[in-house]
C-alpha cells in the first residue's frame, strides 16, 4: 500500500528521548510517507536528530520555529504547508508514543469515506492507560462540558490523534482558527461538524507517554472553557 499522498505532522518541543525511534517507527511501518516536524527550538537538540534522518530521507521534513508557539499554531502552519503541495490526507500526531504509529494506517482507511477522522479514546468504553485519575475526569469532562455546550456528537473532542481529508483542510480559514491549546481540536472539530462534514471517530489506545515530559498546563485548561462558550456563541451570531 502507497502512503506518499498522506502527510504526518508531528509538533515537538523537547522530544529528544522519543523522536529517533518515533521516526525509525513510522518509517518501518509506512516507508513513503510523509513526515512533517513542527520543532520549537527544543533546547535539548531534538531538531539535530530531524536533521540526520533527513539526510537518508527525503520524505522527512522539518518547519523551524524559534521557541515554544503551542500546539495550535504549530499545526496552522501544518496545514498550510501541506495545501502547498498536493497531499490528500493530513494527520495529526503526537511524538510521544500515546498514538500507537499502528493505527495511522486505520485513520487514512477510514478517511477515504470520512472527512475528518478522529483517533478515539471515548468511543464504545473508555481506552486511556497511565493517566492519573484527576487526568482521566478532567479530559472525560471537558469531553461531557463540549458536547453540552455546543451540541457537537463528537465523543473525543480533545484527542489529538486526527486525520483530515484535504477538502477539510481547504473548507476551513485557517487564518480565522482563535484557540491554540486543547480547545484547538475542539474548535476544527466544531467547525467541520457546522459545516456538515462527515466525522468518524475510530477507537484506539491512548498510552501516557513514558519519555519525556508532558507540556500540559493550567492555563492550556482555562483558555478551553472559555473557547468552548465563543465557539457556542459565534455560531448563534453566524461568525464561525
Ligand atoms: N512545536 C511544538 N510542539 C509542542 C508544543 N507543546 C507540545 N508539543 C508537542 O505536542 C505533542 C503533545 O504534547 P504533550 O506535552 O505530550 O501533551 P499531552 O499529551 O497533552 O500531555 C508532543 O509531540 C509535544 O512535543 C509546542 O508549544 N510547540
Ligand atoms: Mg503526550
Amino acid at each position: 500500500m502507497s502512503y506518499s499522498n498522506a502527510l504526518i505532522i508531528i509538533p515537538t518541543y523537547n522530544e529528544i528521548l522519543n523522536i529517533e525511534r518515533m521516526l525509525t517507527t513510522l518509517l518501518g511501518l509506512y516507508p513513503d510517507i510523509h513526515i512533517l516536524i513542527i520543532e520549537d527550538g527544543s533546547p535539548d537538540g531534538t531538531a539535530d536528530v530531524v536533521k540526520k534522518f533527513q539526510t537518508t530521507h527525503p520524505n522527512i521534513y522539518m518547519i523551524e520555529r524559534s521557541g515554544k508557539q503551542g500546539l495550535g499554531t504549530a499545526y496552522i502552519t501544518g496545514f498550510k504547508w501541506a495545501l502547498e503541495r498536493d497531499y490528500q490526507y493530513v494527520l495529526e500526531m503526537d511524538c510521544d508514543f500515546s498514538h500507537d504509529p499502528k493505527d495511522v494506517a486505520r485513520l487514512i482507511e477510514a478517511a477515504k469515506t470520512h472527512d475528518l477522522v478522529i483517533g478515539s479514546r471515548y468511543i464504545d468504553g473508555i481506552r486511556i492507560i497511565n493517566w492519573p485519575f484527576r487526568r482521566l475526569l478532567l479530559s472525560y469532562c471537558a469531553s461531557i462540558y463540549t458536547r453540552f455546550i455546543t451540541g457537537i456528537k463528537v465523543l473525543d473532542v480533545t484527542g489529538g490523534f486526527k486525520c483530515f481529508k484535504r477538502s477539510s483542510l481547504e473548507a476551513l480559514n485557517l487564518n480565522r482558527i482563535f484557540s491554540n491549546g486543547y480547545s484547538f481540536q475542539v474548535e476544527l472539530n466544531f467547525k467541520l461538524w457546522a459545516m456538515g462534514k462527515s466525522i468518524k471517530e475510530v477507537p484506539i489506545i491512548f498510552t501516557e507517554r513514558r519519555d519525556g515530559q508532558s507540556k500540559m498546563s493550567g492555563s492550556i485548561v482555562k483558555e478551553a472553557v472559555f473557547a468552548v462558550i465563543m465557539l457556542r456563541i459565534r455560531k448563534i451570531f453566524n461568525r464561525l
